[in-house]
């Protein structure tokens, strides 16, 4: 389940053999785990690791490299709201300067994503079935529809606690969409273009998009698959860090306070092998193409 690296540093140079066994691994739906590679805070950034600066609305802060905008703060001051903008940009470089040097194969056509900031601790935190991260899902995005592309995710837990992140990993993403895709209704004829105009969705919801969001609905809503279902408890302590496709391996984040995590965006032709993608297995298991 995961595949571990001795990396210390967010800028080490990869052998050869790393690199594909990276690819290798992460295309078979395993978590690239970093048990030694930290991100430091200064000590003006500490103050940072409190939820008191986090919208209770949005519970994660999110910043967005390219357009140099953070959003899902409270009671910063401008100084503040600058320092925590720089925190989590370093936090943005840092990821993408892995990404590079482990999967330079990706890198080259990589789109950076969000990066977000999680204060609140997960536990005993009250949400809907389909917000609620604490089940056993893949990831699909109601208003942001990916289009196929791949979700490639890096997290670094930086508690000052010494409180693990704790998170179940479910059964591969192949045996998850045959046991769900037959509960999934087809797409209705129009609604995506619908949606598109009203602006609910922020880019086409291709029928790939409506396949995962209902998979990612019906695995959060089965009560009987979330306790019986084949799974693993996997602890990341403080100070590690992993990188995961989120899209294709099942998963649900327990309990923890204060992630950082960074998403990239990536077409399957960037893969190696890009009928382990989860666009190609659904797209096999219907038997027609979905974007
Ligand atoms: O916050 C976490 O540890 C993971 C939550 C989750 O499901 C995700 O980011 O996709
Ligand atoms: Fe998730």
């Amino acid at each position: 389940m995961l595949k571990t690296f001795s990396t210390q540093h967010w800028n080490e140079h990869f052998p050869d053999s790393a690199q594909q066994q990276a690819i290798y691994s992460l295309e078979n739906g395993q978590i690239l785990y970093f048990p030694q590679l930290t991100f430091q805070l200064t000590p003006h950034e500490q103050i940072f690791l409190s939820p008191d600066y986090a919208d209770p609305h949005t519970k994660n802060i999110s910043y967005q490299a390219s357009q140099g905008r953070l959003w899902g703060v409270r009671h910063l001051t401008d100084e503040q709201h600058v320092q925590l903008k720089e925190m989590m940009d370093r936090f943005s470089k840092y990821s993408l300067q892995l990404i590079k040097e482990l999967l330079p194969r990706y890198s080259q056509q990589l789109t950076m994503g969000r990066t977000s900031f999680r204060p609140v601790q997960i536990s005993g935190r009250k949400t809907s079935y389909r917000k609620d991260d604490k089940r056993l899902h893949v990831d699909a995005f109601p208003s942001s529809p990916n289009q196929g592309h791949r979700i490639l995710r890096v997290f670094c837990n930086i508690n000052p606690n010494g409180e693990d992140r704790v998170w179940r990993i479910g059964e591969p993403f192949e045996q998850v969409a045959n046991k769900f895709l037959l509960q999934c209704s087809k797409p209705v004829p129009g609604i995506a273009a619908f949606l598109r105009l009203l602006k609910i969705t922020k880019s086409y919801r291709t029928a790939y998009d409506h396949y995962m969001l209902q998979i990612h609905d019906r695995m959060k809503a089965d009560d009987e698959y979330q306790k019986n279902v084949s799974q693993e408890e996997i602890h990341f302590p403080p100070h590690s860090s992993w990188i995961v496709q989120t899209d294709h391996v099942s998963h649900a984040a327990m309990r923890g306070q204060h992630v950082l995590e960074q998403t990239f965006y990536m077409p399957i032709k960037a893969m190696k092998d890009e009928s382990q993608s989860p666009l190609r297995i659904l797209e096999r298991l219907l038997k027609q193409p979905l974007v």
